[in-house]
């Protein structure tokens, strides 16, 4: 089998039989051999529509879920019933146009491993959504690219339309929650190359949006999971959580200094601090960036973080001061630069301190992008 082609679908009894349709006008005249697989969810008649079209044509097929919800886990199921050396999910209310099918396939075939479609790049639009669900959707984006280095290079990282090899998923555990397939796939799977082609992403011709508030969430919680699971992205979380435990360690160290020991002021500030610093560098050192004997020795390490968190310092202070001169209260401006200042210093100590970039730039994927082409502006 060449292309497996994956619907998940939860009441869409009118939009079945124009999609299968649909598909099969954009695939049938190209030549190539596919299936379809449904998994449905539905609680209404669909399945009855689904049962009849499976019927009456051999490359239709349908797995029906009782009592089960979630898109991204029907795409899962779908990947394991379908037969195909190529994998194409996409929604059922046609918003995807089946039409992109046949160049999907031909960029898969060509050696390209996973193939999103896009209404970011040149070309593409994504006319079907309001202006607040537009906003909801760019803000859900960009907040998994901050997240999660591995969308960071991708348009559409939460687009429900997209091919891939099989071999992408090899090894892969996927256990997604809620929706967002695509983010799971990106973040685990095996792959080197992505195709984005830029498409118009249309409103829904029939039946009901079942996006909710409730999926917001499941999304964001997917993201919490995602970054915890992965190396690379736990790092900037863990960085500024110790950073926070250092706050603690200072206050504590300082009451000690002050009241245990009763040394002066100034004396019992600079010391509290020093043994905060100390304190992150072990913690950093052991859990943030696991140092396991490679990369420089501590004698190195350490000097080097104690002058980027002294940078730090200075440049909280001249974020807040520059603020301060533009009208921003001072607490406010201290705040902001707190940010920069953490920011930059786990940039620098990731590249200077620990030296990561190198690691990073190894698992580096190739990106390429296609602006709309004349059978997708018909579509
Ligand atoms: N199997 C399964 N499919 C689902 C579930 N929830 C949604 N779907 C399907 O996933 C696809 C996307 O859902 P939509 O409601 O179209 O979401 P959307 O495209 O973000 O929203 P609209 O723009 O309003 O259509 C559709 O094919 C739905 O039928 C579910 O719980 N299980
Ligand atoms: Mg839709």
């Amino acid at each position: 089998m060449d292309l497996s082609i994956i619907i998940p679908s939860f009441n869409e009894r009118e939009n079945i039989r124009p999609i299968v349709k649909r598909i099969h006008e954009a695939v049938s005249p190209v030549g190539i051999d596919y299936e379809i697989w449904f998994v449905d969810d539905s609680n209404d008649d669909t399945v009855e529509v689904l049962n009849e079209v499976a019927e009456s044509d051999e490359r239709v097929h349908v797995h029906h879920r009782v009592n089960a919800r979630g898109l991204a886990s029907a795409v899962v199921q779908g990947f394991e019933l379908a037969s195909g050396r190529y994998l194409v999910v996409m929604d059922a209310d046609l918003q995807h146009p089946p039409e992109l099918l046949p160049e999907i396939y031909d960029r898969l075939q060509n050696g390209i491993d996973l193939v999103i479609p896009s209404r970011f790049v040149e070309g593409g639009s994504d006319g079907g959504l309001g202006p607040l669900r537009k906003f909801i959707s760019w803000t859900a984006r960009v907040i998994g690219q901050l997240a999660l280095h591995r969308l960071r290079k991708i348009s559409d990282c939460t687009s429900g339309f997209f091919g891939l090899r099989r071999d992408v998923l090899r090894g892969a555990d996927l256990n997604p929650i809620g929706w967002k397939i695509l983010i799971e796939i990106l973040v685990k799977g095996n792959y080197r190359t992505v195709h984005e082609l830029g498409y118009a992403f249309l409103a829904r011709d029939a039946g009901e949006s079942k996006m909710s508030l409730k999926e917001q969430w499941n999304y964001f919680r997917h993201l919490v999971r995602l970054v915890s699971q992965s190396p690379l992205d736990r790092r900037f979380f863990l960085f500024c959580l110790i950073g926070l435990s250092g706050v603690v360690v200072n206050e504590i160290v300082l009451m000690i200094l002050l009241y245990g020991v009763h040394l002066s002021d100034m004396r019992a500030s600079v010391i509290a601090s020093l043994v905060a610093m100390l304190s992150n560098y072990i913690w950093n050192d052991q859990i943030t960036w696991r140092s396991k004997g490679e990369g420089h020795k501590w004698n190195v390490k350490l000097p080097l973080f104690v002058g980027i968190s002294l940078v730090g310092i200075a440049i909280t202070t001249l974020v807040m001061h520059v603020l301060k001169l533009a009208g921003v209260s001072v607490p406010i401006g201290q705040a902001v630069g707190i940010l920069v200042s953490t920011v930059w210093s786990y940039l620098m100590n990731n590249r200077v301190t620990w030296r990561e970039v190198d690691k990073a730039k190894r698992y580096d994927i190739v990106v390429t992008r296609e602006e709309t082409s004349a059978s997708r502006v018909r579509s």
